[in-house]
């Protein structure tokens, strides 16, 4: 029988490699999006005539348990959220609006009309924030370092008091950073692969960054899709770590972009305090043996071929472009 899904956040990098990953899979796919007064479908363009879309908001209850009754979902993968790390110190309140209670108003939809709809919850190696232990793995204590970080807490303890109250089959995905050539401009990789690409290309002449001794464990966003799926596939509702186990720091990443068109970082790059955080996480390695075991899940894509992949994207962008 054919299953449908809701994906919060479709427009998003996540949201969109999913969506692809859910039609191929042959599910009936609706996607919820907010009214903005520029439509920005631009990760979905390509299969939109294939999805629903769904109007709705996080911050709006009304519309998502209008969006539960409309699609009747098998499947709700809550992706949607104010993502950006550095933004939740200028906007706090609404980082904790739609990333903390957002999900609870989306949890609240599906008990309150659809109460066998198994749930997905994007969580993030951010609430390990300042980490207790190294690797990070789902029983190391979180320390959150950020509103958003903070808000990602109590949407991860909301989803598990779901499942233990209700009875529903609720899912946490403990993500580590994950990247693609649709990462969002303002997160470091992406800045780093586009601002490399206008440099090769004569469009700008330096590249402001922040703490590049900064490490993180990043993946391919692609990857990750596969285990929120399997995650919600599983015979019962369970959290997860899904890394690659490697950490690597900024610097090696722009050193590796920058090896990509020939040139040295070190005669491009800038170190601006604007870019520095009020609070940093230094450090995420995350363990996900859990997942490898029970799910039979594993990353593909090494970190050199994801600074590779990222920077043929942008260079042919900026190429077309031209
Ligand atoms: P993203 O590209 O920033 O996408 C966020 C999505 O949320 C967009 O579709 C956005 O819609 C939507 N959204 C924002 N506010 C909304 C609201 N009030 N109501 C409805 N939709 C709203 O994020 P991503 O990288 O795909 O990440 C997906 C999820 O995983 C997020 O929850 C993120 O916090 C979490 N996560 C990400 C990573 C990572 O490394 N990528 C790691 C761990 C966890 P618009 O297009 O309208 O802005
Ligand atoms: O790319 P970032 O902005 O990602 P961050 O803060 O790790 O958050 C991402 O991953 C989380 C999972 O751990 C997700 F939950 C979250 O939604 C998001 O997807 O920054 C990575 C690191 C930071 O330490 C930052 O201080 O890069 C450092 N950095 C150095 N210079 C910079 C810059 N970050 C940005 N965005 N811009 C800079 O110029």
């Amino acid at each position: 029988m054919t299953k449908t899904a809701l994906i919060t956040g479709i427009t998003g990098q996540d949201g969109s490699y999913l969506a692809e990953l859910l039609l191929e899979q042959k599910y009936d796919v609706y996607g919820l999006v907010r009214r903005l007064s520029t439509p920005n479908t631009t990760n979905i363009t390509h299969i939109v005539d294939n999805i629903h879309l769904v109007e709705g908001d996080l911050m709006d209850q009304s519309s998502l348990d209008t969006a539960i009754q409309q699609c009747r979902p098998d499947e709700v993968y809550n992706l949607a959220a104010q993502s950006f790390v550095a933004t939740s110190w200028q906007q706090p309140v609404l980082t904790g609006e739609v990333d903390a209670l957002g999900a609870l108003r989306v949890l609240e939809a599906i008990r309150r009309n659809k109460k066998d709809c198994r749930y997905y919850q994007a969580s993030s190696s951010e609430m390990f924030g300042k980490v207790q232990e190294t690797p990070q793995n789902e029983k190391t204590p979180f320390y959150p370092r950020s509103p958003y970080g903070v808000a990602k807490v109590y949407a991860y303890w909301a989803t598990i008091n779901y499942r233990e109250s209700y009875e529903m089959f609720c899912a946490n995905g403990i993500l580590f950073n994950h990247e693609s050539p649709r990462r969002g401009i303002e997160f470091v990789t992406r800045k780093i692969t586009d601002a490399v690409a206008r440099i090769d290309a004569g469009l700008q002449k330096d590249l402001r960054l922040g703490n590049l001794d900064a490490e993180r464990d990043w993946g391919y966003a692609g990857d990750y899709v596969k285990a929120m799926w399997k995650m919600l596939q599983h015979d019962s509702s369970d959290d997860f770590v899904i890394a690659t186990g490697e950490a690597h720091s900024v610097r090696e990443f722009v050193d590796l972009a920058f090896k990509e068109v020939g040139l040295d970082y070190e005669d491009y790059v800038l170190v601006d305090p604007k870019f520095f955080r009020p609070a940093e996480v230094n450090f995420l390695m995350g363990d996900s043996s859990k997942a490898r075991n029970i799910l039979g899940w594993q990353p593909e894509v090494k970190f050199e071929d994801l600074v590779k992949m990222m920077m043929k994207a942008d260079i042919e962008r900026y190429a077309r472009k031209r």
